[in-house]
């Protein structure tokens, strides 16, 4: 392939271009999550068949995602990191089938550029990385992919963030973290359009950091980059409400609405149907709002 050709496959330039031009848009992106993992804390072994996580995805699409994140490393507080081979036996072939079968854009929730190459030429038209393209040889794949990339922040890594998260001023040093990546990133070729900011809900952090990263997610979002929040049946909801993971639906929904009020572009969700409406009913309230200070003036 010669430096300048568009290295994604044809048939997928359109899906990722359309992402980018939507990206650009004021109103919230539900994103359902696709778990191909044997693990995972809430969906884990449910999907573990390619199949059955495809047609997942197709539920989550007629419940009205508007973009699919398909990943198969579970990295729930505890969890070690699958070899790169099984990394990409679970999730290529869901990526293939949705990106062939679905009008929605699919990105690969991975931190490996061997796995980011791979999900890119199987459909994939966005990286979401955990570790914000910090391993070995990502920041340039990510880079040469020319797809949207999410860089989220995390203290530690998955198999101990959880032990002591300690910070002096969470919000202030997840920032800072984010504004650093992105330096990274434009250094290293990435397109200022294609970055996508999440502060890690969950990841090296307790609940007093969690609900401080939540209350100031503005912050964040005026950093000029859409924002991805996952804050979907995670351990601060089942802290705050004394429930099990089968049961934070309310809690999932109210948070991911927080998330969207403090400027979230993106929410990534399990629950799509009732998340859609959940912003279906803030967008009715965005409009009259809009209408009203229009028959005010
Ligand atoms: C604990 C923490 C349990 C995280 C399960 C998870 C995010 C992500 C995941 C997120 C972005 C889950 C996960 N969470 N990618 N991948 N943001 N960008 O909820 O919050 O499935 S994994």
């Amino acid at each position: 392939m010669t430096p300048t050709a568009d290295p994604a496959p044809p048939v997928f330039a359109g899906a990722r271009d359309r992402l980018v031009r939507r990206l650009g848009e004021p109103a919230v992106l539900v994103c359902g999550i696709v778990n191909v993992t044997p693990d995972s804390f809430y969906d884990g072994g449910r999907y573990q068949d390619p199949a059955r996580a495809v047609d997942h995805g197709h539920t989550l699409v007629a419940e009205g995602a508007e973009m699919l994140d398909v990943g198969g490393e579970s990295t729930r507080p505890g969890s070690h990191p699958p070899s790169v081979a099984e990394e990409i036996a679970r999730v290529i072939p869901v990526i293939d089938a949705l990106a062939h079968t679905t009008s929605v854009p699919v990105s690969v929730d991975t931190s490996r550029p061997e796995v980011m190459r791979e999900a890119v030429a199987a459909g994939a038209v966005m990286i979401n990385d955990v570790r914000a393209l910090r391993l070995r040889g990502a920041l340039d794949a990510a880079a040469a992919l020319k797809v949207p990339v999410c860089l989220m922040h995390m203290q530690g890594e998955p198999a101990t963030m959880q032990i002591a998260p300690t910070y002096y001023d969470v919000v202030g040093e997840v920032h800072r973290f984010l504004v650093g990546r992105v330096a990274r990133c434009l250094t290293a070729g990435v397109a200022r359009e294609h970055i996508v900011l999440d502060p890690g809900f969950g990841f090296g952090k307790t609940l007093e950091h969690n609900l401080a990263l939540l209350a100031g997610l503005r912050s964040i979002s005026n950093l000029g980059c859409p924002v991805m929040a996952g804050l979907s049946r995670k351990g601060m909801l089942g802290a705050i409400t004394g429930r099990a993971v089968t049961d934070r639906l309310a809690a999932s929904v109210a948070a991911a609405v927080v998330a969207a009020q403090q400027g979230a572009s993106i929410l990534r969700v399990h629950d799509v149907a009732a998340t859609v409406d959940a912003i279906a009913v803030i967008r009715a309230v965005d409009t009259a709002r809009a209408t009203a200070r229009n028959i005010d003036s």
